[in-house]
């Protein structure tokens, strides 16, 4: 069992815990989840509701030569069977991707990667939508498969989207942040470089819920019900306005409980538009689950970039600059979901914590034979690559300097004076103190005696590895001016009503897939109006139910909708002031505000209560001119600037001489988010983040061979972490409050995915450094550090 010890805050520091509106609170929603009661798209079952089931590619690269359906067609329970050519006649055979590319929902010409949607039956039951699968006769002429992002681009390389007019190779995209002169500059005159390929694999977020969908229509009155994981219940309307030509206000999309999403459930996939398809074609509803092969075959993977990384210092430590050249594999369709300005996402911040004379990355995005996506996994919009490439390259300048990690951290943190800190790449980091943070976790791991410890174990021949990440994130995307995902700018919408008995609801436009936003935003508004959060209801997931928004990715339901909830709620308080004044027969002015209470000032014993103003304005009270008989209000929240949480990771790990198994012995995480809300729901997600990082580091890849097979497309190839491959999380934190934010919270949902497998990996190659190893990629299964224990590297 694992067991998680929680330091408690730095005094010494100044650092005090100070959760709002209610701190720990037990989570809300976990009756219903603890009782098996949660409602999940697959427990929908709607009257007449049929099935269906997607047959797929089974090769990665091919032309469609002939599909015969008609023995499916014939299979008893089968109501239809649906191609390529039937989409086509409906204009619905391409959809937009998130990236202003298009995206085959069945394919008419050719299959472009392995699991591919082929066709799409539709009958009275899985078993016999899943059995008709294997009648229908397709024949496929089999093409060679582009598989590594480095042949994509060779002149000779499979051109994957040679549908595309005029389209002859496989690039995508060229992108670049920072000053190639100034960086260039820099580099010439430092006195040490030092250069890495660094790798981050194919990965997935693989959540334990698959992605699924209901979708109704209604024939006589046009309007569409779909039930669907999605993360971003708002944009997938307008969407699905867009591709599907159905009238946005004819449209509700409902997310129910989503049982984990970490990136998975951004994208809109062809099974969901299939499912429509297939209820306007047979006029009853239509269910679609996949398996999880399906999932972890088709749907958006995340990572697979390719880094070279270079840092230049001078000879006592001090970093100067650092430049990348990055080719980012994007499968088959570019379906990543980054605002529309950042093709490679957040990646510019790949500065990290440090304080640089100049930067500069190019990221050059290619086609290949490989199912499309490339957001998902708690990536912080690649803010995962950034903190991965700048974490193992400041460490193999440690090595080459024959310095502690740690102190050359220490010596090239940008200080707290310095914030807002604007970086080389264009970031405005908002605030930090990151020696503070570094400080609390080598005191918590006891840092020296560590080393010693180390020390002694080497003299043995005993391969004990101490590794440190310091990472900080950019999270909680708009500004809308500066982004939006296709043509939507990310901004969130908040509602609150309170009843004229004084209970609340609160509607937001964030999707929750396990992050229990029904607790944390039902505390946001009982710290800013006073009423216990037992008392507000927190409503999301449902477009008729919610404002527009942009939904929960990025870690910026806090940063952006716990933005306009606080806000919603002090628009509430303000005109219950002027409410209360009308009851209390006085002027406004004259009131003050205690928490949930508005009262006279100079005499306390007069005032009203959030409730009573609430039934007051829903009363008999005239009321003053301009202010309506309710207590609700509404807001749009475009936050001014991302927030910039940041963290201190330290890992020790084992290694086993004779096998190359790697066990995390220890591993401390001390993680700064500004205020925080709910401290034990931070822990929690913490805690999975950190046990994510362990699966990436020593675990996980998506592979495939040479014809484009998916190798990874099963839990028994595709490894989760679980209690046995983890340590005692030790976790402790500091509060550096975002200034632009109304509460000062920071986002955290990803923070430790992104911050621990450097530390993992930094503590491996730590482990390995007196066999002369320097680097190592990930994931550092035991063949792989084996491999490099005898002085072999893997072939790329
Ligand atoms: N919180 C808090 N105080 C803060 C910051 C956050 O109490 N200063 C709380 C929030 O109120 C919220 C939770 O922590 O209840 C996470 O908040 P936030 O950092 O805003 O992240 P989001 O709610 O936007 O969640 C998205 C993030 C992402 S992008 C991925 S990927 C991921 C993650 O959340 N997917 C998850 N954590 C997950 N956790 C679960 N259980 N399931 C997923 O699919
Ligand atoms: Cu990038 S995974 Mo989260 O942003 O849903």
């Amino acid at each position: 069992m694992t067991v998680a010890v929680d330091h408690p805050a730095n005094p010494a520091a100044g650092d005090e815990d100070r959760p709002i509106g209610y701190g720990r609170l037990q989570r809300k929603e976990d009756p219903r989840f603890v009782r098996g009661k949660g409602h999940y798209v697959d427990d929908i079952v709607l009257p007449g509701m049929l099935h269906g089931a997607i047959l797929r590619s089974p090769v990665a690269h091919a032309r469609l030569v002939s599909i015969d359906t008609a023995a499916a067609l014939a299979h008893p329970g089968v109501v239809a069977v649906i191609t390529g050519k039937d989409l086509l006649g409906l204009n619905l055979a391409w959809a937009p991707t998130l990236s202003a590319d298009v995206q085959a929902v069945l394919v008419t010409d050719k299959v472009r990667f392995q699991g591919q949607e082929v066709a799409f039956v539709v009958a009275e039951d899985r078993y016999a939508a899943r059995d008709a699968l294997e009648l229908i006769e397709v024949e496929y002429d089999v093409l060679p498969a582009v598989i590594d992002a480095r042949q994509a681009l060779a002149p000779d390389a499979p051109v994957v989207r040679d549908e595309i007019e005029g389209r002859t190779d496989n690039h995508i995209f060229d992108w670049e942040a920072g000053d190639a002169a100034e960086t260039d500059a820099v580099f010439a005159s430092a006195d040490v470089i030092v250069s890495q390929e660094i790798v981050y694999p194919r990965s997935h977020p693989a959540p334990m819920e698959t992605c699924g969908a209901v979708a109704d229509f209604e024939p006589i009155d046009g309007t569409l019900t779909l039930y669907e994981t999605s993360q971003a219940p708002h944009a997938h309307r307008t969407l699905f306005a867009i591709v599907a030509g159905i009238p946005e206000h004819k449209i509700r999309i409902v997310s129910p409980d989503i049982g984990g999403g970490f990136g998975n459930k951004v994208g809109i996939y062809p099974g969901y538009i299939l499912a429509v398809v297939g209820s306007i074609v047979t006029g009853k509803p239509v269910k679609w689950v996949e398996d999880r092969s399906e999932n972890l075959m088709s749907t958006s993977f995340a990572r697979d970039y390719i880094m070279q990384g270079e840092i230049a210092a001078t000879k006592e430590g001090k970093i100067l600059a650092v430049r990348t050249n990055v080719l980012a594999d994007h499968g088959a369709f570019n379906a990543t979901a980054q605002p529309t300005k950042y093709p490679a996402g957040f990646f510019h911040i790949f500065t990290g914590s440090y304080d640089l004379q100049a930067a500069h990355c190019t990221v050059t995005g290619v086609y290949t034979n490989k199912a499309p996506g490339g957001v998902a996994y708690a990536c912080s919009f690649r803010v995962t690559e950034a903190v991965y490439l700048v974490e193992r390259l400041v460490d193999i300048l440690a090595h080459k300097l024959e310095m502690d990690p740690a102190e050359l951290r220490l010596k090239n943190f940008i200080k707290p004076e310095q914030f807002p800190y604007l970086n080389k790449t264009g970031w405005e980091y908002d605030s930090g103190n990151y020696e503070r943070a570094m400080r609390l976790s080598m005191e918590i791991a006891g840092y020296d005696e560590l080393r010693r410890e180390q020390k002694e174990k080497r003299e043995r021949g005993e391969l004990m590895g101490i590794g440190i990440s310091f990472f900080t994130e950019t999270v909680g995307a708009g500004p809308r001016k500066h982004m939006d995902i296709v043509g939507l700018g990310m901004a969130d919408g908040a509602e609150l009503r309170i009843h004229p008995t004084g209970k609340a609801v609160v509607r937001i436009s964030v999707q929750s897939q396990g992050q229990g936003h029904e607790t944390t935003f039902a505390q946001i508004v009982a710290e800013e109006i006073g009423i216990p959060p037992e008392d507000i209801e927190v409503v999301h997931g449902d477009t008729d139910q919610t404002p527009f928004g942009l939904g929960t990715y990025g870690s910026r339901s806090t940063p952006v909708s716990g933005g306009a909830v606080a806000l919603v709620a002090r628009k509430v308080r303000e005109k219950a002031k002027f409410i209360a004044a009308a009851m209390l027969e006085t002027r406004p002015e004259d009131l003050e505000w205690e928490k949930g209470r508005w009262f006279v000032k100079g005499d306390p014993s007069v005032g009203k209560t959030i409730a009573e103003i609430a039934m007051g304005a829903h009363g008999t009270v005239t009321l003053p001119e301009g202010i309506d008989g309710n207590l609700d209000a509404e807001v749009t929240y475009d936050p001014p600037n991302l927030t910039f949480p940041f963290g201190a990771y330290i890992c020790v790990v084992d290694v086993d001489p004779g096998t190359g198994h790697v066990k995390v012995r220890r591993f401390i995480a001390v993680d700064d988010c500004g205020t925080r809300i709910n401290p034990m729901i931070i822990e929690g997600q913490v805690h999975g983040g950190l046990t994510d990082g362990v699966g990436m580091a020593l675990m996980q890849i998506i592979e495939f061979d040479e014809a484009g097979n998916n190798l990874g497309g099963s839990f028994m190839d595709y490894l989760i972490p679980t209690a046995m491959e983890v340590p005692n999380w030790e976790t402790g934190f500091t509060v550096t409050p975002s200034p632009h934010h109304p509460i000062g919270a920071k986002g955290i949902g990803e923070s430790a995915t992104v911050g621990s497998p450097p530390a993992i990996v930094n503590a491996i190659v730590d482990a390995l450094s007196p066999l002369g190893v320097t680097h190592i990629d990930m994931p550092c299964t035991p063949a792989r550090v084996w491999e490099a224990m005898q002085g072999r590297a893997r072939p790329p």
